[in-house]
């Protein structure tokens, strides 16, 4: 049997995709439409203060193209919390008006592929930086679920923790020469979605994650064993980005 790779977890996560619905959003009168906009306020004046307490984090974002009108990526130490902030936002006024796209559940994780080993890991203020991120409000982000295959002669899962640790060292490599330039947050779900994991990239020029991911596909890892997903991309929305966004 082969030996599983160690992994530490982090915050749970939530991308909750969403659509507008336009043809309520319009026929909706001034006032409840006020009232829609105020209890949006309100569910993203909770996420930043949970922020500012960095009990959790969250990011919101416009997705362009036809999957979805935005996105809100929430990070939180349980999936009851994750639950809880979903109802909330479902029984708002303004969630009357959406329609759901899209969602995946997964977990912040770290591999111990290239990790030192020594000490417990999350005595170390580093890692714990990397379990529980405060999200960056890059200008961009990326979202896509991918698997490792296993196909008969192309299976992740056979491999031994050797060949697969020189794979991801290589993988690494390209990762890091886009250090300062795209910043990926990488969330397990074996057991948790429909795929093995989430990539989360931002950055502040979307012209990243295409090259990012193309240099990616010529690598061992993502050319024999990478399975992809959808892709959504999308621009950061702050309060008053999202109001312009609603105004008719
Ligand atoms: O965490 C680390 O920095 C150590 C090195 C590293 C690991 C262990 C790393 C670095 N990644 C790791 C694990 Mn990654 N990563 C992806 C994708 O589109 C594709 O082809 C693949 C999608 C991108 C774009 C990306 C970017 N990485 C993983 C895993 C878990 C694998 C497993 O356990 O089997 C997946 C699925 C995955 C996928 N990777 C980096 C990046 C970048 C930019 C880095 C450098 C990070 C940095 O140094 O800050």
């Amino acid at each position: 049997m082969n030996e599983a790779a160690l992994t530490l977890e982090g915050w749970y996560a939530l991308h909750d995709f969403r659509s507008m619905n336009w043809t309520a959003w319009r026929a909706a009168d001034d006032e409840e439409r006020a009232v829609a906009l105020e209890e949006l306020h309100a569910c993203l004046q909770e996420w930043s203060s949970v922020e500012e307490a960095k009990n959790g984090s969250t990011a919101v974002y416009s997705i362009v193209g036809q999957k979805a009108d935005f996105v809100f990526m929430h990070l939180r130490e349980t999936l009851e919390e994750l639950n809880a902030l979903e109802n909330a936002f479902n029984k708002t006024t303004f969630a009357k008006y959406t329609v759901k796209s899209y969602s995946y559940v997964s977990v912040v994780e770290l591999s111990n592929y290239l990790a030192s080993g020594d000490g417990d890991p999350k005595a170390n203020p580093e890692v714990m930086a990397r379990l529980q991120p405060i999200l960056p409000k890059s200008k961009h982000i990326c979202f896509y679920p991918m698997n490792k295959k296993r196909d008969l002669s192309d299976n992740w899962y056979m491999l031994s923790m050797d060949d697969r640790r020189a794979m991801m060292r290589s993988h690494g490599l390209i990762g890091r020469s886009y250090a300062g330039k795209v910043k990926q947050i990488i969330t397990g779900s074996v057991g948790l979605d429909d795929w093995e994991w989430g990539v989360t990239l931002f950055s502040d020029d979307a012209l990243h994650f295409k090259k990012l991911v193309y240099e990616m596909r010529f690598d061992e890892v993502s050319a024999r064993f990478g399975e992809f997903g959808s892709f959504y991309v999308g621009n950061l929305l702050n309060e008053q980005l999202f109001e312009e966004m609603l105004r008719l």
